[in-house]
């Protein structure tokens, strides 16, 4: 459970949070393939409650009401013809599935497909489920639960959300029936959302049930799932996100606050010559790694001040670590803009998403910011990409805020955080050539829009960046030669 099956070539998932099948299709098509992501986090994709009383907030698709494949992001045939085409375009789709419960009650009671509930009777007709399906005693989980009772994180409800019963051998067939269908649509994993309310043990039967990927979606025989499971832990609560890794992957949330640490001027970031384990993060096969997710960009789940596209320099300069850095699989977050905390996706008066504009440069427009979209950010996964497996070589600071390192003998990259000038002559460890910085600028035709960088044949390079300058970063590979 813990290979993504990215397409040869390809690294990197990018979170589209409340795109629309049909736009991710295509996304995958014009973008996301071509420059070499490896995967998609859709938002769920599963019918759930509409909830107009705020609005129609993004969080209302954590309030399943059915397993049914209809939601405002597309329904079924378009799920299906999403999955197929991004596999076509060598990306893989991985699902957020929400199984640890079932919508709260609301005084509004339909669903994005029209299933309604049965709120006094625990009663879900479309799946059913019904009082026998969920935990008693009915109880709510309080912040103090975190620190002593693991039972009631697991036995209670997580905010007023109706607490199934993973215990049960006919929840385990109705979860397991409704993942089943995904991977046959050719899907290669899940998030696994709320997976620290959930027992371990009723989680890996839960896996255990699960079908290999679809081998007709370009998939090896014999291969499981890539399940990345959402446990936070930063330490100091009795839930520990190594019950977890025993099973799967897990999301590192130390990942995205240390890092937001760093390049929010809170640490130096010559102490990341170690960054990873030694920094108290799972091991590098275990870790979902990422700086902002849904939740803490807008202050909801693991708190800190988590870098996000509203911090444009220090946030790039994060991702462009993280995309550089081999421990990990990094995961992108791609947002629409907010200042609501619980304002959903651009949308019409109906509720209908209103889809992503592609602008001219390549950016979004409607209200769509798309991270993903921003040269230094898809330039990095590019970068991911020709390092391949290398590890960290040739690590160079000036005791402070200036670092650089290389890529085995394929990538080099040097951030400046410090407020003054980085001028120096680096070890790149590039072949000689005149090479096109990938944050500044681009390789366009026979020259580079941005800074070159010049190696000579002992790989060094003078390598200068200013305080001043748009990012933080400059970063070469061999792909990024100028005069090829
Ligand atoms: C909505 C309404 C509620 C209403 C509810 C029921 O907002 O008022 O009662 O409906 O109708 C999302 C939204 C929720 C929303 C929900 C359903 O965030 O606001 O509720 O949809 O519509 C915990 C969980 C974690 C969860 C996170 C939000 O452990 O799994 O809360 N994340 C996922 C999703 C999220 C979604 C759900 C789960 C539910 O990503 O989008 O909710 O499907 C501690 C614990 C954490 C805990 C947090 C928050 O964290 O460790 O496990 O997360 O508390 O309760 C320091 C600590 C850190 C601590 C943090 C915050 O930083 O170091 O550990 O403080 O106290």
């Amino acid at each position: 459970y813990k290979n993504p099956y990215y397409a040869p070539g390809h690294s990197a998932m990018v979170h589209l949070f409340e795109w629309k099948w049909d736009d991710i299709a295509a996304e995958c098509e014009r973008f996301l393939g071509p420059k070499g992501f490896g995967g998609v986090q859709i938002s769920p994709p599963n019918e759930n409650l509409v909830i107009w009383a705020h609005n129609r907030p993004w969080w209302e698709r954590y309030q399943p009401i059915s397993y049914n494949l209809v939601t405002r992001s597309g329904n079924e045939e378009q799920f299906a013809s999403m999955v197929r085409r991004c596999n076509n375009a060598g990306v893989r789709i991985y699902v957020d599935a929400i199984i640890n419960h079932m919508t709260g009650t609301w005084g509004e009671n339909h669903g994005t497909g029209g299933s309604t509930a049965d709120f006094n009777n625990w009663g879900y007709p479309s799946v059913p489920y019904g009082r026998n399906d969920f935990n008693w005693p009915q109880c709510v989980i309080s912040g103090n639960d975190y620190g002593c009772c693991p039972d009631r994180v697991r036995n209670c409800e997580l905010s007023g959300l109706k607490d199934l019963n993973q215990g049960s051998d006919y929840v385990r067939g109705r979860i397991a029936d409704y993942m089943n269908k995904l991977i046959d649509y050719g899907v290669a994993g899940f998030r696994i959302d709320a997976a620290k309310h959930m027992w371990p043990g009723d989680l890996n039967a839960i896996y255990g049930r699960l079908h290999n990927l679809n081998t007709a979606h370009g998939f090896p025989h014999g291969a499981r799932p890539y399940i990345y499971q959402e446990v936070i832990d930063l330490g100091g609560e009795v839930i520990r996100k190594e019950e977890y890794s025993a099973l799967a992957a897990v999301t590192e949330f130390r990942y995205g606050l240390e890092l937001s640490g760093v390049f929010g001027g809170n640490n130096q970031m010559r102490w990341l010559s170690n960054f990873g384990p030694a920094w108290g993060m799972l091991p590098h096969e275990d870790s979902l790694t990422f700086i902002d997710n849904h939740d803490n960009q807008r202050g909801h789940g693991a708190g800190g001040r988590i870098l996000t596209y509203k911090q444009a320099k220090e946030y790039k300069g994060a991702i462009a670590f993280m995309l550089a850095h081999p421990y990990g699989q990094p995961q992108l977050m791609s947002s629409y803009d907010f200042w609501d905390t619980e304002a959903g996706p651009p949308m019409d008066h109906h509720g209908n998403i209103i889809s992503p504009s592609i602008n001219s440069d390549n950016t979004c427009g409607n209200g769509w910011i798309c991270e993903h979209r921003w040269r230094p950010i898809y330039q990095m996964v590019a970068f991911r990409n020709v390092a391949g497996n290398t590890g960290v070589n040739d690590w160079w600071d000036n005791q402070s805020n200036q670092i650089a390192f290389c890529r085995g003998g394929n990538a080099f990259i040097a951030f400046n955080g410090d407020s003054w000038a980085l001028n120096e002559s680096l070890q790149t460890c590039l072949p000689a050539g005149t090479y096109c910085d990938v944050i500044s600028g681009e390789k366009s035709h026979h020259s580079c829009t941005g800074k070159t960088v010049t190696v000579g044949h002992d790989g060094r390079a003078h390598i200068s960046i200013s305080p001043g300058d748009f990012d933080m970063v400059l970063a070469i590979h061999v792909g990024s030669e100028s005069r090829l």
